[in-house]
């Protein structure tokens, strides 16, 4: 028979494909030599080091699934996953910096820019010399981004984009802008726009004083009279499907991601419940401390089981975005649970940056929020089993 390893449970390691084993190993390897090291003081201070871009680039962390003809690795979507599991095992905010390179950037130029954009961008975001990011939500419309205010007209050679988005990763260091706006000239329908750093009208201004998410900077984009070309149009995506097929990505590789950083709540626990010792034995030696324990594990277990699931969907192009509702969601709330739980585990030092599970815990409040909210979530599901839309 086949032995038990706590830590991996169903074998996940078994079900994965050699390169695929390979690209978590040089994403765990990467992980620890570059932002272990970093993670406590960019939370502490609430600064973002933009080198990592180029870091991450050079470890080949970026636009995993985009074609390498542009620069990317043209590797699985499960691949992908990995790859946000291991980067958030350290901090969310470092997978938020690589997903909205990856899924909310690179995609949609890949999926629906021009040969010229892609040429133009891809390859330079694939090292990390460009920064993106990926401007949705608005002061006024954020679970509902369909109400966006945001508005492009059409002039002689072009368009002017006039809006303001708020809560944008990455935006204020970002080269890149991703920007959704409805569009006179589309019947008033969502389009993309790909607006570059210095373009006259545009700022980013940086959100101050985050409690979570620290080391990942959050900005504003403020779009005043902003003129561009023809060319900076998407010019293979109208309506709200644009900015949800670049979400879909998102919020499957963020299904992954919040379980690296469970999984480093549940080891720190254990870990801790064997060494700290109270009433004269561990703290692992309790009921209470195992049935903890043994939720977590169940969790984590049957969690990534469900993300490397509907991976292997998206690889055959059989996904529905239903399905990454029920992982996205699922997988946000236990590992904030989780996490909360590995901080009661600790005790007062649970509360200190050292022990690193407080930092997850503040950091899954915002993933358990962002990319659509762990309720909304369950309206698309609630939809989806019952035809009737709760929401609007
Ligand atoms: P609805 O009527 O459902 O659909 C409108 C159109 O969009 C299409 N569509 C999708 N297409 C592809 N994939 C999906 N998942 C899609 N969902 C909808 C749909 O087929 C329809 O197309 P058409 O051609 O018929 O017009 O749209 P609604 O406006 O009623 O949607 C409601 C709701 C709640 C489902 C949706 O608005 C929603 O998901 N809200 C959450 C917003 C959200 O997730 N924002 C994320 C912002 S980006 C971000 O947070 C980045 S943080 C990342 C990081 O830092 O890591
Ligand atoms: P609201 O929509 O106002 O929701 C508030 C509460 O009401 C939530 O609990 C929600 O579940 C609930 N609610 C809303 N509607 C309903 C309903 N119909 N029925 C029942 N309950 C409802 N956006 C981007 O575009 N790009 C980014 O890069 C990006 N990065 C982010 C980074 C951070 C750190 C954060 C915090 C957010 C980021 N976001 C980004 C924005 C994020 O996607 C939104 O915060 C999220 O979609 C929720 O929108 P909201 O904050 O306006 O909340």
């Amino acid at each position: 028979g086949a032995t038990f390893d706590w830590s991996d449970p169903f074998l996940l390691d078994d079900q994965l494909s050699q390169e695929e084993r390979m690209i978590r190993d040089s994403a765990a390897a990467f992980a620890a030599d570059r932002l272990a090291p970093r993670v406590t003081d960019a939370y502490l201070n609430e600064t973002t080091d933009p080198e990592i871009f180029r870091e991450m680039g050079a470890a080949g962390l970026l636009g995993v699934t985009v074609d390498d003809a542009h620069g990317g690795a043209g590797a699985s979507y499960v691949a992908y996953g990995l790859v946000a599991r291991e980067i958030e095992r350290i901090d969310s905010g470092y997978r938020s910096m690589a997903s909205v390179q990856s899924s909310l950037v690179m995609f949609p130029i890949e999926a629906y820019g021009s040969e010229a954009q892609k040429r133009r961008y891809l390859p330079k975001l694939a090292a990390g010399d460009f920064i993106g990011c990926f401007g949705l939500t608005e002061p006024d419309a954020g679970s509902d981004p369909a109400g966006m205010k945001t508005r492009a007209r059409k002039t002689d050679g072009g368009y002017l984009l006039n809006g303001a988005k708020t809560w944008i990763s990455n935006s204020p260091i970002a080269d890149v802008f991703v920007v959704w706006a409805k569009s006179d000239a589309h019947g008033g329908k969502v389009r993309g726009f790909v607006l570059e750093k210095g373009a006259k009208g545009l700022s980013a201004p940086r959100i101050e004083g985050k409690l979570s998410l620290r080391a990942s900077v959050t900005g504003e984009i403020v779009m005043e009279d902003v003129e561009v070309g023809e060319d900076a149009l998407l010019p293979n995506a109208e309506g709200m499907g644009g900015p949800f097929g670049c979400l879909n990505r998102a919020r499957y590789g963020i299904s992954w991601g919040a379980m690296g950083a469970a999984e480093d709540c549940w080891f720190r626990a254990r870990q801790y419940g064997l060494d700290r010792h109270q009433f004269g034995r561990p703290l692992a030696a309790t009921q209470l401390f195992q049935k903890k324990l043994a939720d977590m594990q169940t969790e984590i277990a049957l969690g990534l089981q469900a993300s490397l699931r509907v991976g292997r969907l998206f690889d055959e192009g059989r996904f529905a975005p239903e399905m990454i509702s029920i992982v996205k969601r699922n997988n946000c709330g236990k590992a904030l649970d989780i996490a909360r739980m590995a901080r009661d585990m600790h005790g007062g030092n649970g509360i200190s940056s050292e022990y690193h599970v407080i930092r997850h815990a503040q950091n899954l409040e915002t993933v358990n929020t962002y990319e659509g909210t762990h309720d909304v979530h369950a309206l698309i599901l609630g939809r989806a089993q019952t035809g009737i839309q709760a929401f609007g």
